[in-house]
């Protein structure tokens, strides 16, 4: 299967060439897609220059910071247009083991349209992740799981393989989460749309380079869209019910 991996930046030149390198040896079939939105630190102009020495690896510069989920979505587009069979979502961090990509992909082979690597299945982890991010992680995943009724154990999960044609059937136009809340809304999506999805353990490092880019607005972002979501999914099965 022609595997592609995208890899949203913003000022990660000093993780870029270790997940990089560690990418290119434990899936050297998977071609990666860097998607670079104009980093100060030069995150961009590294990935141009490893691009020249590589040609399994290409770039996406967007000019300005316009969230993850804008970065994943033009770097969907990019991959769909270009024939690749499976999408994968790798975090530049290092948080997503790129050892453990071949667990997704074998997941994908068995049938999944999307594998999750997932914190929470039996056999999850994460690694030197602080208490506070703990409790949020978890917090967000319960608050999530109850307001939307899914079966998804981390739907936060930003370790992801989506088959093409499952991408294909969600109608990506139609999305405008452009933060980390993306992840919920493709979840969300794609469970209602019926798709086979598997959770597969994996082992979450937390970042040991470079600064989060996670902050307050970003998560009360995520739960008043999880709410919206959440709201609107019981009133239109109670409108459905007393339709019946
Ligand atoms: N292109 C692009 N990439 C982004 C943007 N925001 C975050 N990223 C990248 O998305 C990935 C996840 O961001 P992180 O800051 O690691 O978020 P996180 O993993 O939830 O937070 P930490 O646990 O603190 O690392 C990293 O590769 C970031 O560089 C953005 O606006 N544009
Ligand atoms: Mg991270």
């Amino acid at each position: 299967m022609r595997v592609l991996t995208v890899i949203p930046t913003y000022n990660e030149k000093d993780n870029l060439p270790v997940v990089v390198s560690r990418l290119r040896a434990a899936v050297p079939d998977s071609d990666i897609l860097v998607v670079d939105d104009s980093s100060p630190d030069g995150t961009g102009e590294l990935a141009d220059s490893m691009a020249a020495e590589d040609s399994a690896i290409h770039v996406l510069h967007r000019k300005v910071k316009d969230g993850l989920g804008g970065a994943y979505l033009a770097g969907f587009d990019w991959g769909l247009t270009n024939n690749y069979e499976v999408l994968v979502e790798m975090d530049a961090d290092c948080s997503h083991q790129p050892e453990q990509l071949p667990l997704l992909i074998e997941a994908i082979e068995n049938g999944a349209e999307l594998a999750i690597g997932s914190r929470y299945v039996p056999g999850g982890k994460t690694k030197n992740w602080p208490a506070h991010r703990q409790i949020l992680s978890r917090g967000a995943n319960l608050y999530t799981r109850l307001i939307l009724g899914t079966k998804i154990k981390d739907i936060t999960a930003g370790y992801r393989a989506y088959r093409r044609e499952a991408l294909q059937k969600l109608n990506l136009d139609g999305i405008d989460s452009k933060g980390y809340v993306f992840q919920v809304d493709l979840a969300w999506r794609s469970e209602q749309a019926g798709l086979k999805i598997t959770e597969v353990p994996i082992t979450f490092v937390e970042r040991e380079i470079g600064d989060s880019k996670m902050d307050g607005n970003i998560i009360l972002d995520s739960m008043t869209k999880v709410t919206r979501w959440g709201l609107t999914g019981r009133a239109n099965n109670l409108r459905a019910k007393f339709k019946k």
